[in-house]
């Protein structure tokens, strides 16, 4: 019995510390009545956005998952601190850009319907669309999150799983979200898309364990050219991280990561677990069969953690960089 509370106790710190995918008070269609052409609203939006500049595609749908990850997927990591301590600020984060997009979607929704929608739902929706926007697949957005009201710069240091991770530190960050080990092989195919600093893999490339060596899971090849763009010590250039079609959502990362070429530790860890390589060998054939709707499956899901719904819970903010 001791043992039972104890782990009840656990659970349910885990559950505090993390929130999990449960997403309670969610559902498809939650602002029908409130806010009829929300969607419609953000599509347009999103579509001229990414028309123009289809490199914020990647950044905004990062967002969600930075959102989602720290605090659960409350709005947090859009708040602005005046001592510059929000997550926000975290190194991490330091990579996140489309806020202004955030903020110009959230100002139309506020022009159509005052007070209504949270900034936690737009960033899910937005999420939706920039991935429908660069070929990306479109599934049905669960809505009805609150705003939460605090956000620490230290929680997205923390929380967010560095890109050095390996294969049990990153199935148990998502099992802690209440999300799977093929949510994680699913979600990491986010990565066909965008860019990355040097500074993310760069230790990959120049004396790796100590010996002026490159990472012996990267392909040699691969090292050859990645040098060439990231020279020692370089932080600030920036790679695609699926060379030649960054800016298209397609299956190429699995190709990628099977053929030793994912720039992150946490894609070539992928390599190293029977589900997450099944997948990535599944994926990489016959171009991909259920990625797509595989992906719709796992955003849901991970639009489900740590959410605050309720009418007494949370704030639906009037501008998404402050509370209320
Ligand atoms: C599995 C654990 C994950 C790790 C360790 C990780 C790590 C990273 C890192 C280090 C970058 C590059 C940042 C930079 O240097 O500029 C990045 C980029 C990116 N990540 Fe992840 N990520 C993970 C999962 C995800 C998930 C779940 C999503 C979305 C659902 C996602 C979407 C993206 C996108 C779209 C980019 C490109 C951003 C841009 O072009 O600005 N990642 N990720
Ligand atoms: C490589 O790493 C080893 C062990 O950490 C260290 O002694 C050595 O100075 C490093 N070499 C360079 C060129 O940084
Ligand atoms: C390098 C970079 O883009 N930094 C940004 C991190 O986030 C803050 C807050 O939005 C921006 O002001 C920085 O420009």
């Amino acid at each position: 019995m001791a043992s039972l509370n104890f782990f009840f106790k656990l659970a349910f710190l885990g559950c505090f510390i993390f929130g999990v995918a449960k997403g309670q008070g969610l559902k498809v269609g939650y602002y029908k009545e409130k806010c009829p052409n929300l969607e419609y609203i953000v599509k347009g939006i999103i579509s001229q956005v990414i028309r123009r500049d289809p490199t914020l595609a990647a950044p905004l749908l990062r967002m969600q998952f930075h959102d989602c990850f720290v605090r659960g997927c409350d709005g947090s990591v859009l708040l602005e601190s005046r001592n510059k301590q929000s997550e926000k600020d975290a190194f991490p984060n330091l990579s996140l850009r489309g806020f202004e997009v955030i903020d110009q979607v959230k100002a139309a929704v506020e022009k159509a319907c005052p007070n209504v929608v949270s900034c936690a739902d737009i960033l899910t929706i937005v999420a939706r669309d920039v991935t429908f926007q660069i070929m990306g697949p479109h599934w049905e957005v669960e809505l009805g999150r609150k705003d939460g009201k605090v956000s620490i710069l230290n929680e997205a240091l923390t929380q967010l799983i560095p890109p050095s991770a390996n294969i049990n530190a990153l199935i148990q960050g998502f099992k802690n979200r209440g999300l799977s080990v093929k949510d994680l092989v699913v979600l990491s195919g986010s990565h066909t898309i965008g860019i990355s600093h040097c500074s993310s893999f760069g230790n990959r490339l120049y004396n790796f364990t100590g010996r002026n060596d490159a990472d012996p899971t990267l392909d040699p090849n691969y090292v050859v050219e990645l040098k060439r763009k990231c020279p020692p010590g370089d932080q600030n250039s920036i790679v695609e991280m699926d060379p030649g079609s960054s800016l298209k959502f397609d299956v190429s990362y699995f190709t990628l990561v099977s053929k030793r070429r994912g720039l992150f530790e946490s894609d070539a860890a992928l390599l190293n677990n029977k589900e997450t390589r099944d997948y990535l060998t599944y994926q990489s054939i016959k171009y991909g069969p259920t990625f797509f709707k595989d992906f719709g499956d796992s955003m849901v899901k991970m639009g489900r953690i740590g959410v605050v719904t309720g009418k007494y819970a949370g704030e639906i903010r009037k501008v998404c960089t402050r509370v209320n």
